[in-house]
């Protein structure tokens, strides 16, 4: 391929593409110098092999100025500590799909969109087969491929440009394409190339692949674009990212599109008039799915107008616009051998199947959920009876299925097989990693240890959370090392702020300095030390969500964050609020915050011990401010509106969520603080009460016209 033979070539000779392709190379084998340098402690190149790769690069750099990347080795000073892959923010988040299980969920789907968009005439989908690969992100600009992200988190992928180029179904160049056009898509390998593949795998003695969309994960993700060159990729395009001009007014017409320009699309993509067709399709899909040559887990309908697509909008992570209908999941006989109990963060006590080794779709599942004790016992959390209420005993033969990316879990048992010695599972009352009461309050599913932080599972597991990667993700202090400090007799850490007083009780430890021991080195314990140096300035939404408030997400902790700003401001509140008073309030008034999260965090804020251990840990830091929700640009901005009478032209639910795209907060009665109520023929009281109150009042076509409609 293309990338073993330029390299030798002199920079002289190098065509514009070839030079592309080199200096993509070039990359990513500095990226790979560097991280075995910086990363492993273990250098795989001589000095002078490096420089003169470095050289080269700027030599040809030098040649082609317009070619020079983005992430270029000349702009890098080492590598990015512990990943072999620069990092890439989307310009425009890459999305996930809400998913379907059955027929009722599609008819759902489609009449939530007419409600939403107020109509009662038929509104016409795609149905394209959802790949089972990996979604990507690629990015032309004046026709060529400048770079390729992974989708990572949705917000931040990696940077994988230098493989990419060697998938033959990717061009490297576009005539006719708008400048700026980001064409998403999913990677991934056939049936046959992925047989072959794992017979040559078997071959040269390294492990087969699980199943086609781990190995083309495996081959995507390699430091040696060679590697990738050799392995049979495949890619269809099914979305789009940043574009500077539209690629036509429907789906349909923007995958053809995309068609013409040269990517492949999939040939199973139709037009639906309606959700009935919908199913039509899905089923004329299923009952091809084993002769297509690849794996798909499903079939995605998205609404083909895109101009309805943009009214319909997003909900925080996925398309109102599009559903993901999957197959039903795969599913094996096993033996139950044991069942474990796992605390988690909150103390959560989470029953574990441990199964005898049965492969389910591909992928050879070992361990299962079991949910929660009235699960094991055959009830449902009203009562009443699942699977006809039969139990589940160790020793039992029960049932295990696996949708997607998902967790496995156990779905039946059989019971005619049980040995009739078996006994119930009793369910623990006392959490076996610290003896507290385990309890389960009224209402809630789930038996939680009442140990708090005394419990060392809940210790371990808060600090596994708070080093995540949406936490403080801190590079070379993943899971894996939390376990080993947790309980290390010399340098313990047992709660977050213990993370940054490592590095001055390790200079203090004069005998048994962490770089003398097993599996550290000098490189690597300097490089962890400044890994947590860094994490020192923390924006204050990451230290929310990594204290780890039992209900606190991610989504949840940024509202916070943008509400209160800086720490000092979050902190006085937290601290004082309760039901009724003027602290709690503002806290349940801040959109998506409710009673049960300004509960939960008032209670840890609240709760002496808690505090000593956030305490500890703020001392330890400089919280940066976060921004305040940017307002800017919209004229109803932090505004409170309340909607009344009848819409024409827009649902309630459009008029909401437009509002609340524009910055404001929609209430359901007129206040002293409504701002502005919108009201439609037949309003009634609210109008009154507005009035009263002197609150201006708009018609529907002066909101639209503020909505910026028509
Ligand atoms: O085939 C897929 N895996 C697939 C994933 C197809 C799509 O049309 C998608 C998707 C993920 C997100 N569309 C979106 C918006």
């Amino acid at each position: 391929m293309a990338t073993k033979s330029t390299h030798d070539l002199a920079v002289d000779a190098l065509s514009e593409d070839a030079a592309q392709l080199e200096l993509a190379r070039l990359g990513a084998e500095i990226a790979a110098a560097n991280l075995a340098y910086h990363a492993k402690d273990a250098p795989d190149l001589s000095d002078a092999d490096y420089d003169r790769l470095k050289q080269r690069n700027a030599a040809i750099e030098a040649r082609f100025p317009a070619l020079k990347r983005a992430d270029s080795p000349s702009e890098m000073i080492g590598a990015p500590v512990g990943s072999g892959f620069g990092k890439i923010a989307h310009s425009i988040r890459m999305l996930s799909l809400e998913n379907a299980f059955s027929d009722q969920d599609v008819f759902d789907f489609d009449e939530r969109i007419h409600k939403f968009l107020g109509r009662d005439d038929a509104i016409t989908f795609t149905a394209e087969p959802k790949i089972d690969g990996l979604s990507l992100s690629l990015r032309y600009e004046a026709g060529r491929l400048v770079q390729a992200a992974t989708r990572g988190d949705g917000e931040t992928g990696e940077d994988v440009t230098a493989n990419v180029l060697t998938i033959p179904d990717i061009p490297r160049r576009i005539v006719g394409a708008p400048d700026v056009l980001e064409v998403r898509g999913e990677v991934y390998m056939s049936h046959a190339d992925f047989a072959a593949l794992n017979l040559k795998q078997g071959e040269q003695g390294e492990k087969p692949f699980a199943n086609p969309r781990n190995a083309a994960a495996g081959s995507l993700r390699q430091l040696d674009p060679a590697i990738t060159a050799s392995r049979p990729l495949r890619h269809f395009a099914y979305a789009w990212g940043e574009l500077s001009a539209p690629l036509g007014d429907t789906q349909k017409a923007a995958i053809g599109r995309l068609g013409d320009l040269g990517f492949q699309v999939n040939p199973l993509t139709v037009l639906c008039a309606n959700a009935g067709d919908l199913l039509e399709h899905y089923r004329r899909i299923e009952a091809q799915r084993a002769t297509l040559g690849y794996d798909i887990d499903g079939v995605v309908y998205k609404v083909n107008d895109l101009a309805l697509q943009t009214r319909l909008g997003f909900r925080s992570t996925t398309p109102r616009w599009a559903i993901a209908h999957k197959f039903p999941a795969e599913l094996a006989w096993t033996r139950l051998l044991a069942i474990d109990i796992q605390v988690g963060r909150t103390g959560a006590l989470s029953p574990v199947a441990r199964l005898q080794p049965v492969t389910v779709g591909g992928v050879v599942v070992s361990n299962a959920t079991l949910h929660n004790e009235d699960y094991i016992a055959g009830r449902d959390a009203k009562g009443g009876p699942i699977r006809d209420g039969k139990d589940i005993r160790v020793g039992d033969w029960v049932q295990v299925y696996r949708a997607g990316d998902v967790i496995p879990k156990v779905a039946d048992v059989d019971i005619s097989k049980r040995n009739p010695d078996a006994q119930a599972f009793v369910f623990p009352q006392i959490c076996q990693e610290c003896d507290s009461p385990a309890v389960r309050e009224d209402g809630d599913a789930v038996r939680r240890c009442t140990g708090g932080l005394i419990c060392p599972a809940q210790a371990v597991e808060r600090l596994k959370h708070f080093v995540s990667r949406a936490a403080f993700d801190i590079e070379g202090l993943g899971a894996k090392q939390i376990e080993l400090f947790f309980n290390d007799a010399d340098m313990p850490v047992k709660t977050p702020a213990d993370i940054f007083t490592l590095a001055s009780r390790d200079a203090q430890n004069h005998l048994k300095r962490l770089k003398n021991r097993d599996g550290f080195g000098d490189k690597s314990v300097s490089n962890l030390f400044a890994a947590i140096e860094a994490k020192r300035d923390i924006p204050l939404d990451r230290l929310i969500f990594a204290l780890g408030f039992r209900h606190i997400g991610e989504q949840a902790a940024g509202l916070l964050a943008r509400h209160y700003t800086t720490w000092s401001a979050f902190e006085a509140a937290a601290s004082i609020a309760a039901p009724g008073n003027p602290q709690w309030q503002e806290l349940i008034t801040i959109g998506g915050v409710g009673d049960v999260m300004a509960g939960s965090l008032t209670m840890a804020m609240q709760n002496p011990a808690e505090r000593r251990a956030i305490d500890a840990l703020v001392a330890e830091l400089r919280v940066q401010p976060v921004a305040p929700r940017a307002a800017a640009n919209s004229p109803v901005a932090g505004l409170t509106l309340v909607f009344t009478g009848t819409l024409e032209k827009m649902s309630r639910a459009e008029a909401k969520a437009r509002a609340e795209a524009m910055g404001a907060k929609v209430a359901g009665s007129v206040s002293a603080k409504t701002d502005l109520v919108i009201a439609g023929p037949g309003a009634g009281s609210k109008a009154k009460a507005a009035e009263a109150l002197g609150i201006r009042i708009i018609d529907e076509d002066a909101w639209l016209a503020l909505a910026g409609s028509t």
